[in-house]
């Protein structure tokens, strides 16, 4: 309980800092069922097609991080999502931005790739030949641990 506190009173404190430098925050989401991650190919913008993604985006002011992951979920995949616990750390993206990546679990609808050309399901014997985005590479530990629990 006490290690919770302590996490929970880290959190605030890296959220506030967070916000005294103005870095924003990109969320992501982990959806996995039956024993499978989905993973979305971008097409934009140009510097990033053809990279894979967990889906996701930027939060927008005032906007809490599972709630963006929620939005964005429907946004970028016409899927609901209840959006749980950060799988591993806080990753810096370019300039003042960072990506945090969740656990989210489907709760209604289909994914379907709206805004990017392709979303797939795959396995964690597929998880290291995917052409991963730099920033989703770091939580490929965490992805693993998460479709093979240790
Ligand atoms: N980004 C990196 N990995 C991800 C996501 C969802 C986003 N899993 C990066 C790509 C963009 C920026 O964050 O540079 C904003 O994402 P988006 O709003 O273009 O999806
Ligand atoms: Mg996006």
């Amino acid at each position: 309980l006490a290690l919770k506190v302590l996490q929970a009173r880290a959190e605030a404190v890296s959220a506030r800092s967070r916000e005294l430098v103005g870095a924003k925050v990109v969320v992501a989401a982990a959806i996995v069922r039956d024993g499978l991650l989905l993973a979305q190919r971008r097409g934009h913008p140009e510097r990033l097609a053809g990279g894979w993604e967990l889906p996701g985006g930027r939060v927008e002011p005032g906007e809490d991080d599972r709630a963006a992951v929620a939005r964005e979920c429907v946004e970028e995949l016409g899927a609901e999502v209840v959006a749980g616990e950060q799988i591993g750390p806080d990753i810096p993206l370019r300039a003042d931005h960072l990506l945090r990546v969740y656990r989210a679990e489907l709760v209604a609808g289909e994914p379907r790739a709206l805004d990017h050309p392709e979303v797939r399901w795959i396995g964690s014997d597929e998880l290291d030949n995917l052409n991963w985005l730099a920033a989703d590479r770091v939580v490929l530990p965490a992805l693993h641990d998460l479709l093979d629990p240790p």
